[in-house]
């Protein structure tokens, strides 16, 4: 039984109170970078992009799974998530009728991990209830700004001039933020040139897990730069050793691969691991914990902001739906379609203005048309699910 208030709410939108999804589609779709990308754990040259689509209801709702080829930037790829998707959680939400995305959710959670495989079903299934209803992504989650202020993130390069001069084009169009990856022999020297000829731009670092506790004097050399955030700085599944380096550097450190769901948030702000935390949609498991996360630490007064995996424009629409949210107070690692892909997958493309947002589209669900066509193109795998 419902309680009361809740019937008496019921909108009049075209969803039945129960949704059958009656066909999961996953297939793999090869774009090619701009540019090669390059981080801490490796090089890239073009991205294996994961499409995950679901119909019920007489409409299609679209989602991406963020997992990448090699399990570098986290354990899943490619790979496992096609298995984990084909063989546990499609099966998990075939067929038996899905009253809410709590409900989604909690099929999928007796399987343990594999967020990124989770994630690109609850994305395809909250567009498809978007779809449903007539309204966008951001109007179904509560999304309270019509622009987002977006930086650009910028890879390790072959040299400082490279670096410098891309620095320079993006700051041109708009981008309200530079990330600088970093390593070992690519941090000091670099953000110290990049600060010299930049007094005043907000700047931040990511260093993808490539330093440990005993770097703690090195870290504390880039305090002197003013930094935005030093973001994950030591091991993907840390909090204790992140909570010793917070207390001993003047920089905020900003968690991303470490934050793996709602629990974990609180743990690191309980710790003191961090001050400002990276909402990825694909690495929490999807809508449920993000908007969990966000809540959290809305209500903490902790700063958050959308994370990016080099996601094609279905997966871009998601996180700028998410990034309309009230408490992401920093600009996101959104960038236009052009700054990754020659060409995306969706119409019109996504892009930055002279101002340094982006528009969060009003239309139903993405809120973008997907090129079908190119998509089939592309189309490497294709696997269509449907209840046994
Ligand atoms: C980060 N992204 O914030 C990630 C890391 C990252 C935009 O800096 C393939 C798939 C390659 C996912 C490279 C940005 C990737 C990837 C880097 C994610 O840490
Ligand atoms: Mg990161």
């Amino acid at each position: 039984m419902q309680p009361q208030s809740e019937v008496l709410n019921q909108p009049s939108y075209a969803v039945p109170d129960r949704l059958a999804i009656e066909k999961v589609e996953i297939r793999t779709v090869r774009l090619p970078l701009v540019e090669p990308f390059e981080t801490s754990f490796g090089s890239i040259d073009s991205r294996l992009i994961f499409l995950v689509s679901v119909q019920g209801g007489g409409q299609t709702g679209w989602g991406e799974v963020v997992a990448a080829e090699e399990p570098l930037y986290s354990y899943e790829t490619v790979g496992t998530a096609l298995h984990v998707i084909r063989d546990y959680l499609a099966p998990a939400i075939l067929g038996e009728p899905v009253s809410d995305i709590a409900e989604l959710a909690r099929r999928l959670a007796p399987f343990r991990g594999h967020n990124m495989a989770k994630a690109g079903l609850e994305l395809a299934y909250m567009d498809l209830i978007a779809r449903l209803k007539g309204e966008s992504l951001s109007q179904l989650i509560g999304g309270t700004r019509d622009r987002i202020p977006v930086g650009v993130s910028l890879g390790i390069q072959p040299s400082l001039e490279h670096l410098l001069e891309r620095v320079d084009r993006y700051l041109g169009l708009g981008y309200q933020r530079i990330k600088l990856k970093i390593k070992p022999g690519w941090d000091i020297g670099i953000v110290s040139e990049v600060r010299r000829r930049h007094p005043d731009i907000l700047l931040s670092v990511d260093a993808n897990c490539a330093y440990t506790l005993a770097d703690v004097d090195h870290l504390k050399s880039l305090d002197e730069f003013g930094l935005l955030m030093i973001e994950q700085p030591l091991e993907h599944d840390d909090l204790i050793d992140h909570a010793q380096l917070q207390a001993k550097i003047a920089t905020s450190i900003c968690l991303d691969e470490s934050i793996t769901g709602i629990g974990r948030a609180r743990q690191a702000l309980e710790l003191g691991s961090c001050r400002i935390i990276n909402i990825k949609i694909g690495r929490v498991g999807g809508y449920s914990q993000a908007l969990g996360i966000h809540d959290l630490c809305y209500a903490k007064g902790i700063p958050v902001w959308c994370g990016g995996m080099l996601e094609s424009g279905i997966g871009r629409a998601h996180n700028i739906a998410l990034a309309s949210l009230p408490g992401f107070v920093l600009p996101g690692d959104i960038s236009a379609s052009s700054r990754y892909f020659a060409r995306d997958l969706i119409v019109p493309e996504v892009t930055v203005s002279a101002d340094g947002t982006v528009a969060a589209p009003r239309a139903p669900g993405l809120g973008f048309d997907v090129n079908l066509d190119y998509i089939i193109a592309r189309t490497e795998t294709l696997l269509r699910l449907e209840p046994h």
